[in-house]
């Protein structure tokens, strides 16, 4: 029997799931016949829960709990600490979420203004691209706002080098993007550049592996684990676009002891924020404009400007500007709903996300 199956806690197997200090100063002496544990699977409110080596448990969320989530964020997601309760060998109820280090979110698929998580308490957050048609530096752009936002690292991987004569000009254009941004190069069939990724997957790590289907996320996973852990699938002959061949979000540990998260691609992304996400991230621009003469700046031909002055001497690039104005249309709609909600509603805390997010920036 396991630390876990007797009602006690397996810290030393914790630690290897990606347990550390954030999270034992949150457990709660008072809350007896729970244990923790993570989320390796999610879907439609249905979770496995890792507690320990030999033990899984699937499970719901208690009426309480769903009773007080007010959005799709509250509840849990792959890669979330939670405190469960055993019911019997393999099922179990969640009461409460731990407070997350880093959340991944994007504004759901379709219409509807709300929320989709894509992944909790990852490190590092990889931005599959192919170098083929599917490479784009404005989609790539706005993974790196999303993870930015939700305080985790980005390193961008450009997928299947095999098929391009020299990688070195989308890698530059990339590298743009950010102030010491990291970005690979990889070949899943002849196997280059994949030694440099490994760095970024330490023991007890978490990453994510986030971009479009068919760019090769579940082939890098097989191939970072020595073995197939993940299914995988061919493109389409007429477009090179996916078949959506990954369908859920997936936590799986290697031999090294590192946790990837392989999850479905996406079609389209939407950056979600509620609050001062996105001030967080362009925090240049922001502090810029409150330099210029006029409080009411439109940085179009004002006099005093200080973002135009910014755009001329190449301090700021235009394409920055571009996307952070974009963007900032794009989810006006979402801080004006979130403005509604009272303040207690507004759960997820980002400050200490934003703070890292822009330590890392500036490198
Ligand atoms: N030429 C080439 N093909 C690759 C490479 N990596 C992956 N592929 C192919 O790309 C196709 C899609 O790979 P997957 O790993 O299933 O893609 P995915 O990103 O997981 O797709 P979804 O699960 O649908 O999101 C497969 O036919 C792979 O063999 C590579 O480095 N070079
Ligand atoms: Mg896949
Ligand atoms: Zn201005």
């Amino acid at each position: 029997m396991t630390g876990a199956e007797r009602g006690g806690i397996d810290l030393e197997f914790l630690a290897q799931l990606g347990w550390d200090s954030h999270f034992s100063a949150q457990l709660d002496p008072g809350e007896t016949g729970r244990v923790p544990g993570r989320v390796i699977s999610a879907a439609k409110r249905k979770y496995a829960v890792q507690v320990s080596p030999s033990t899984v448990l699937r499970s719901e969320v208690t009426g309480r709990f769903a009773h007080g989530a007010a959005s799709p964020s509250d509840f849990p997601s792959v890669g979330d600490w939670v405190s469960c309760e055993p019911i019997d060998a393999n099922r179990g109820v969640i009461h409460r979420v731990f407070e997350r280090k880093t959340l991944l979110v994007r504004k759901a698929a379709g219409s509807e203004l709300k929320e989709q998580v894509l992944a909790a308490n990852v490190d590092t957050a990889f931005i599959v691209s192919s170098l083929n048609n599917d490479f784009n530096l404005r989609r790539i752009e706005r993974y790196l706002t999303l993870i930015w936002m939700g305080g985790a690292t980005p390193v961008v991987v450009l997928t299947k080098a095999d098929l391009v004569q020299d990688p070195a000009p989308m890698m530059a254009d990339v590298r743009g993007l950010g102030d010491g941004l990291r970005v690979h190069a990889v070949s899943c069939r002849t196997g280059a550049g994949l030694e440099g990724l490994k760095e970024h997957l330490a023991p007890g790590s978490t990453s994510v592996l986030l971009g479009s289907s068919g760019v090769g996320k579940s082939t890098l996973v097989n191939r970072l684990f020595g073995q197939d852990v993940a299914k995988t699938g061919e493109i389409r002959d007429d477009d090179d676009r996916g078949r959506h061949t990954t369908t859920g979000r997936r936590l799986l540990r290697s031999a090294d002891g590192a946790l990837v998260i392989d999850t479905p691609g996406m079609r389209e992304l939407q950056i979600w924020d509620d609050g001062q996400g996105l001030e967080a991230v362009f925090s240049d621009i922001e502090g810029m404009a409150l330099l210029c003469k006029f409080t009411d700046c439109r940085h179009a031909d004002e006099p005093g400007c200080r973002i135009r002055a910014a755009l001329e001497s190449g301090e700021l690039a235009p394409s920055r500007l571009d996307s952070y104005r974009k963007l900032r249309r794009e989810t006006s709609a979402q801080r004006r709903e979130a403005a509604k909600a009272p303040i207690d509603k507004r759960k997820w805390k980002k400050a200490a996300a934003h703070e890292r997010a822009r330590g890392k920036k500036r490198g």
